[in-house]
């Protein structure tokens, strides 16, 4: 970053002390990760320099060849790190996850219209119709949530949907730490007559390599970020059947061709093409066998970590993990979310605090930790690694030993620096 450092060195000093963080810490957040040196630089590109309105071959500014080129590319190879033909077409643009399944909303449903998604609190996300959100302010919202053990009650989430008759069922998580059976979902769905969108964010990875079943064969539109368990630049992919045409009382038009005007001009301007290559990068390399054995250790680093903390005596919300995450109950720790995450900051484990299901306490301060393994496993940390981690965090959270675990963070982040 030379340039950078002569030009504004004020800038250049926070991106490098963000760096030194990065590599110093251990990051348990189970949404973040490390992408290569090869997306960075895609994303540093000239291709940022460009504006790109409007879609491939029908663009409203001149000088889109390359770009036209580009944004194909990533279609294609989104269409087959999934696996998918051609009765599946795929939006790009979408600059994030937000955005993506507010794009989705607004082609497949007016205001108003009865949505199920997860409640925020057992597990689900900001779109999937929390109050404070777009979701929850326009459309009728109904919540499911997970049983007293942690699962999903497919029984109750049929009952609840035969009852209500929503538009769309959402299935998808940020805090679901158990297999999705989204064959049950697509069966409710239909049932019915709602779409079904699985929004994959957090697993997309997995599903990439197998190591969580697809949503492909169930679900009418698929929405996904391309920065988590994916290890791509931040942004965002929607998947839709274009053989499926929007609802009786709509014009004939097909889902896809809906979400792509919702995504453009319904909601954006010119996509960021910078972006979007980065994205077809990222999409390279999960194609390769590489990928494919770094997603699986996620899903091994993750279950030998709940293990481990369970030996600790540390309480794991469905007494496991069948993914990269899972939810620590400090309840019977006596600790809140919010001391648990800031020790362990302290100690150099960077954490996200979160609810639990049925918690009792405020989302702001609540009952339980959230961790996950895709960015340590990226750094490529193994099983061993894992139990040490439990050993730190069970040292952290039960004799607030920060001291010496620190150090210990310190010499696991030096064995294993970031590429
Ligand atoms: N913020 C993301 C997460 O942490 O799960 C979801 O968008």
């Amino acid at each position: 970053m030379t340039q950078l450092k002569k030009y504004d060195p004020e800038v250049a000093t926070l991106v490098a002390a963000e760096a030194r963080r990065q590599q110093n810490t251990i990051d348990l957040i189970p949404s973040e990760n490390i992408v290569s040196r090869a997306v960075r630089e895609t994303l540093g590109s000239e291709l940022t320099n460009k504006y790109s309105e409007g879609y491939a071959h029908k663009r409203y500014y001149a000088g889109n060849r390359v770009i036209d080129d580009i944004e194909l590319l990533a279609i294609e190879r989104a269409k087959k790190v999934f696996g998918l033909g051609k009765e599946w077409s795929v939006n790009v643009q979408a600059l994030s996850g937000s955005p993506a399944n507010m794009a989705v909303y607004f082609a497949l449903l007016k205001p108003g219209d009865k949505v199920m998604g997860m409640s925020l609190s057992f597990g689900g996300h900001l779109t999937h119709g929390a109050s404070v959100n777009f979701s929850g302010k326009l459309f009728t919202m109904i919540p499911y949530g997970v049983d007293r053990k942690g699962y999903l009650d497919y029984a109750a989430i049929r009952e609840l949907a035969v009852k209500e008759k929503p538009r769309m069922i959402i299935a998808g998580a940020t805090a679901y730490s158990r297999v999705i059976d989204f064959e049950k979902f697509g069966a409710i769905a239909r049932e019915v007559g709602a779409y079904l969108m699985v929004d994959m964010a957090h697993i997309a990875g997995l599903v990439a390599v197998g190591a969580h079943p697809s949503p492909f064969p169930h679900a009418d539109v698929v929405t996904t970020t391309t920065h988590k368990t994916l290890r791509g630049p931040r942004g965002a992919l929607i998947f839709s059947r274009n053989d499926r045409v929007l609802r009786a009382g709509e014009k004939e038009i097909s889902l896809s061709q809906a979400i792509d005007k919702a995504v453009f001009p319904g909601l954006q301007g010119g996509p960021h093409d910078n972006q979007t290559a980065a994205i077809a990068v990222a999409l390279k390399e999960a194609m390769t066998p590489t990928f494919k054995k770094y997603g699986r250790q996620i899903v091994k680093n993750a279950d030998v970590l709940a293990s481990a903390l369970q030996k600790h005596g540390i309480e794991i919300v469905s007494g496991g993990t069948d993914n990269h995450l899972m939810l620590i109950d400090l309840t019977k720790l006596g600790i809140s979310g919010r001391e648990a995450q800031d020790r362990l900051e302290e100690a150099g484990i960077v954490v996200n605090r979160n609810t639990i299901p049925y918690d009792t306490r405020s989302p702001f301060d609540p009952s339980g930790i959230r961790i996950g393994t895709p960015s340590v496993t990226t750094r490529g940390m193994k099983e061993k690694e894992m139990r040490e981690i439990a050993r730190m965090i069970s040292g952290v959270l039960m004799k607030a030993d920060i001291k010496s675990t620190k150090k210990a963070v310190a010499g696991l982040c030096a064995r294993f620096p970031i590429a």
